[in-house]
């Protein structure tokens, strides 16, 4: 018998072609973003599916947005083939069109869902346990971003403008704090400080490329390390939510991912003494990261890692603060001061990396020596 979300989306999901019938339809994943079902079917060999309702506040170009999944999922599955990888399917998303033929279904109500095959038998991690999944992250990422490296980064529409760029982030966080909408700024203002002592040192990445030491590439934006699927075995599988895949900068995807995994405790972390930096897996996470990535990376964006790994931390904190200041309007928040807390651990895990930057410049340049 379909449960209840299986009548509620049940009339969504036959706008898709998907196989068989869709007999259960749960919640799933933890997005800040959209909203993910599990689609059961009633076929014993699969496949189960996807479906996501996209936050269309937050990606105002759908369009745009589904064509770039499309150009990357098609890229990636092509070369997996190539590589005589008889588990294609497994190891790269795959959008199912609808009915039509199109990448997403619009509802009357202006809702945007799609669906994915849903990649079975793989799991996904908020916190890095060993150095195995570290290693395996690193590997995942910088293949995805080999993989990529040769599409042209300017055939990829930037389906968020100025999505990492820290400039865009400051006058964001700025005009936050002069319109104070929520009245909250009085509350913030060590984390305004904080904020406000950093901002030409984090400029280093925008710096380089502005004299062109480092060249714009095709960067997923958004590493996480719970983007990455492992199979049983803990080895990577697949990179997931494609969404901020766009132009951008290699330390980008570097310093995103080391956030999450050198962090020892979550990314909204209410006691800060928890957060304590993992250098193993930081170390292991850079080894596989260049195991698959330094073949095609220039010496300048190897020397950039580690200002991604400083600049990221600060900018998820501008966003976390920005959006409290603002009402709390972007990230979907679990109690009214989320995202002051999730600032406020960002915050600590900024000043933990800052400690540490030598030791981890020092730990990129043994890693790169060993392909000199
Ligand atoms: C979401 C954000 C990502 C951010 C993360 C923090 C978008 C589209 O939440 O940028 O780093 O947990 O804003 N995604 O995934």
């Amino acid at each position: 018998m379909p449960n209840n979300k299986a009548a509620e989306f049940l009339p969504i999901v036959n706008f898709f072609a998907i196989k068989g019938k869709a007999v259960d339809i749960e919640p799933f994943g933890s997005g800040h973003i959209n909203d993910t079902y599990r689609i059961c079917t009633d076929l014993e060999e699969g496949p189960n599916y996807m479906l996501q309702r996209i936050n269309n506040h937050v990606f105002k170009n759908v369009e745009h947005l589904m064509q770039n999944i499309a150009l990357v999922c098609n890229h990636i599955k092509h070369k997996l083939i190539g590589q005589n990888e008889k588990d294609a399917e497994g190891k790269v998303l795959t959008p199912v069109p609808t009915k039509n033929g199109d990448l997403f279904f619009k509802d009357e109500r202006n809702n945007y869902w799609r669906i994915f095959i849903l990649i079975e038998n793989t799991k996904s991690y908020d916190i890095v346990e060993t150095i195995q999944q570290a290693r395996e992250g690193g590997r995942a990422f910088g293949n995805f971003q080999a993989m990529l490296s040769d599409l042209n980064p300017l055939d990829v529409h930037e389906v968020i403008p100025n999505f990492l760029n820290i400039a865009s982030r400051l006058r964001d966080f700025r005009d936050a704090i002069n319109k104070n909408m929520a009245s909250r700024v009085d509350e913030v203002r060590s984390e305004i400080d904080f904020i406000q002592e950093r901002e030409n040192k984090m400029n280093t990445i925008l710096n380089m490329a502005a004299k062109s030491q480092i060249p714009l590439r095709i960067t997923h934006n958004d590493t996480k390390f719970n983007n990455v699927l492992l199979n049983k075995e803990d080895k990577a599988q697949c990179v997931i939510d494609l969404d901020t895949v766009m132009p951008g900068y290699v330390a980008y995807d570097f310093g995103d991912a080391i956030r999450t995994i050198i962090n020892s405790a979550a990314e909204d972390e209410a006691d800060l003494d928890r957060i304590k930096l993992n250098i193993p897996l930081f170390e292991a996470y850079t080894k596989g990261y260049l195991e698959t990535a330094h073949h095609f990376l220039y010496p300048m964006e190897i020397k950039s890692l580690v200002d991604g790994v400083l600049l990221l931390p600060y900018m998820q904190m501008i966003r976390f603060l920005t959006d409290y200041l603002n009402g709390d309007t972007y990230y979907k928040i679990s109690h009214p001061t989320h995202n002051l807390q999730r600032t406020k651990a960002q915050m600590r895990l900024v000043i933990e990396i800052e400690k540490h930057e030598e030791l981890l410049r020092d730990l990129v340049k043994r890693e790169a020596n060993v392909y000199l």
